[in-house]
């Protein structure tokens, strides 16, 4: 595997898969590599977290990072280019160019500025690498909604493709944040996918999915429409930190 910095420096051919990450990797991001390796003839994986994405200064200076870990997985997962670039090497001075989006439903109404940030770094890592397809999680379905609906409005040349969400034995989605909570907190995290997944057999599953959450405050819970699938989706807050979660309500993730 080479580890790339410099965007001068990759050179990529072949039919080529993309995985956009922000590291701190687990069994979510190793599905993503997975199914690329399968899929795709060269695989590069990105290792950036993203400060433009960041509404809250003390998420980014908090988000866990460790690159020499994440390095020995994606190689262990046969990733063929590791791009790990510097946030001058991405946002140089004089910046200024972003990608706009409307309508981006609760999750961007309750992080201002986040999915701004997501679809322009994205749509960067796209120029950059030229993938034909790109991976990304069902964890968190606004985002690839938002990726799907920028790569149709701007006629962009690759497919984005949605992996299932990975969880725990218990059923909690695993996310980079899990490691923030406590076992307090982690045991009562557990409402959360429980809340959405009985509520997705429901006839109203939004009402039944608060009506579930066991104590837990949501932040919004709302249907999210990936094209071929429906999802109930929901945030909650449990201590200082920020959990989502989605189910399937029909369709199929693709
Ligand atoms: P990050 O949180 O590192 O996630 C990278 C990819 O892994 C995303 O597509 C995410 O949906 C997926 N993922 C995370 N947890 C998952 C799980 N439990 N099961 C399946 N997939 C999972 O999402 C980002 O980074 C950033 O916003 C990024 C797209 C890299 C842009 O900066």
């Amino acid at each position: 595997m080479k580890v790339v910095r410099h965007i001068p420096d990759l050179h990529i051919s072949g039919y080529v898969g993309l995985v956009p990450t922000m590291g701190a990797l687990h069994d979510g991001h190793r599905a993503l590599f997975r199914a690329a390796r399968a899929e795709c003839e060269t695989v590069v994986a990105s290792l950036f977290v993203n400060p433009a994405q960041f509404d809250q200064q003390s998420d980014l200076a908090a988000y866990p990072r460790d690159e020499e870990r994440d390095a020995a997985t994606a190689e262990a997962e046969g990733v063929d280019v590791l791009f790990v670039p510097s946030a001058e090497e991405m946002y140089p001075r004089g910046f200024g160019t972003w990608i706009g989006v409307a309508d981006t439903g609760a999750e961007g109404d309750a992080r201002p500025g986040h999915f701004r940030g997501v679809a322009t770094i994205c749509v960067k890592l796209f120029n950059i690498v030229r993938p034909q397809r790109a991976y990304f999680g069902q964890k968190d379905a606004q985002q690839a909604a938002v990726l799907r609906r920028v790569v149709r409005d701007l006629n962009l040349p690759l497919q984005i493709r949605v992996l299932p969400t990975v969880r725990d034995p218990d059923g909690l989605a695993l996310s980079s944040r899990n490691v923030r909570l406590s076992a307090d907190e982690r045991a009562r995290a557990l409402a959360l996918p429980r809340a959405l997944l009985a509520a997705a057999r429901e006839a109203d599953p939004i009402a039944a999915a608060r009506a579930q959450l066991n104590g837990l405050e949501p932040e919004y819970v709302e249907v999210v429409d990936l094209g071929d699938a429906r999802l109930l989706a929901a945030a909650v807050r449990i201590g200082t930190t920020r959990l989502i979660d989605n189910v399937l309500l029909e369709g199929e993730i693709s």
